[in-house]
């Protein structure tokens, strides 16, 4: 089963921040789609929660430098 992980990002500040945080979402295992949204700060991300937890999502985002807080 997929399920859909809202996540509300702090410190994007260009473009490439965005498409940073999605490349590093989209290369874990389980993690079907990454969007990113600048204006909104907000990434969707698509993932089997078997696989991976919204803790690993979480963290991958606050590895790239960003600060990640769960939405739902
Ligand atoms: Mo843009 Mo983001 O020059 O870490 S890539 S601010």
């Amino acid at each position: 089963a997929v399920q859909v992980c809202k996540i509300h990002i702090n410190g994007m500040t260009c473009t490439s921040c965005s498409s940073t945080i999605e490349s590093a979402l989209q290369a874990i295992p389980g993690v079907q789609k990454a969007q990113v949204a600048l204006a909104t700060e907000e990434a969707e991300v698509h993932h089997n929660p078997k696989t991976v937890s919204h803790n690993q999502l979480l963290q991958a985002i606050e590895d790239a430098g960003f600060e990640a807080i769960l939405i739902s």
